[in-house]
């Protein structure tokens, strides 16, 4: 076929080798999601409906906080301690603003020094792409393929631009808001709504002459959480203290993740969540699909460009210029 990338393995080869946990495999797998071309996108439908039964059992987890709390180093650390108790881990991160520098991925790896040496652990880079829709979109097909590598927990960082919180919430069971303790101002900087849609806040750096303030900045959080509506699920949202590079507080904050699993797939919130998401995520596609049929279509890409002019010297209203554009 024409527009066929050199040396694509086969649905089978694909399928197979995720099976089998390959991870050259499964890096190719994911490099066929992120590709554009028509062969690749009807290669990566194909390979996501064969791998379907065998997703959705690992814990996704999405991380999130301000550039310097430490989120790479926690990762590291975290991520080395979940393989040292047995886990498979992937991480992966959404970056919308990679398509232009890639800078932060090189920068990651190299932070996550442990894990990237870790067989037990797959980091991946975000996708490129201009658009935050087509980036998560993409996270979260790679997440899917992880989960069908046998990947038991799944990290999703974000870098913190824009609305790049809300989709990594959109895709995770447990969201995980990284801070920092300051002098009393701790609230700072933390957009409330970020706030309210972690499931536990954790201070890092709570270590040598930090110890004291970190512990205050829990007590501050503590009051401020219950400030805010109550989760949705009946969790109480905790405030732990942790320790990224002295690696303190590490196997604490698994066991909560694990109590926070085990009390909401009781009451079935989790399973809802992950429909709920489901059928969000379906939407989104099909107002990103919209979108690009529109505006990538030749024949409206003149009439636009008339419309623009029209609309510019007032000669047009907004509405009648945008009903012509439909009719
Ligand atoms: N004392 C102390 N320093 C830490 C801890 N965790 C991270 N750091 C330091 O904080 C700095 C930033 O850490 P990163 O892990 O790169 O932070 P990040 O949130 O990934 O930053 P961006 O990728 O820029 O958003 C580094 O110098 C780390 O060594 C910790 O637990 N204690
Ligand atoms: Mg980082």
């Amino acid at each position: 076929m024409k527009d066929r990338a050199i040396n694509r393995p086969s649905l089978d080869e694909l399928a197979k080798g995720i099976d089998q946990s390959n991870r050259i495999i499964l890096s190719r797998a994911i490099t066929v999601i992120e590709s554009k071309l028509a062969f690749d996108q009807k290669l990566a439908a194909n390979l996501l409906d064969q791998i379907i039964p065998q997703t959705g059992k690992s814990i996704r987890i999405g991380i999130t906080g301000v550039p310097g709390v430490g989120k790479s180093t926690f990762i590291d650390t975290f991520g080395s301690y979940l393989t040292s108790i047995g886990k498979k881990v992937a991480v992966l991160s959404i970056d919308p603003s990679s398509s232009i520098t890639r800078g932060s991925i090189l920068g990651d790896k190299t932070r996550m020094n442990r894990l990237s040496k870790d067989p037990n652990a797959y980091i991946r880079p975000s996708p490129s792409g201009n658009s935050l829709g087509g980036v998560a979109q993409k996270t979260r097909e790679t997440i899917l393929l992880c989960e069908a590598a046998g990947y038991d927990v799944i990290i999703v960082e974000t870098v913190g631009v824009g609305q790049s919180e809300t989709s990594v919430k959109d895709m995770v069971d447990f969201f995980l808001l990284l801070m920092l303790a300051g002098g009393g101002d701790e609230l700072q900087g933390i957009k409330r709504g970020i706030m309210e849609m972690a499931d536990a806040l954790v201070i890092n750096k709570a270590d040598g002459d930090n110890i004291n303030s970190a512990k205050r900045a829990k007590k501050n959080y503590t009051n401020a959480l219950h400030l805010l509506p109550p989760h949705e699920g009946g969790w109480i949202v905790p405030v732990e203290l942790c320790s990224a590079v002295e690696e303190t507080g590490i196997d604490n904050i698994w066991k909560m993740m694990c109590d926070f699993e085990a009390k909401l797939s009781g009451n079935r919130f989790l399973i809802e969540n992950r429909r709920r998401q489901n059928l969000k995520w379906m939407h989104e596609l099909i107002k990103l699909k919209l979108e690009e049929s529109f505006y990538h279509n030749p024949e409206k890409i003149d009439n636009i460009k008339e419309m623009e002019k029209q609309v510019t010297a007032g000669e047009l209203s907004v509405r009648h210029a945008v009903t012509q554009l439909f009719s």
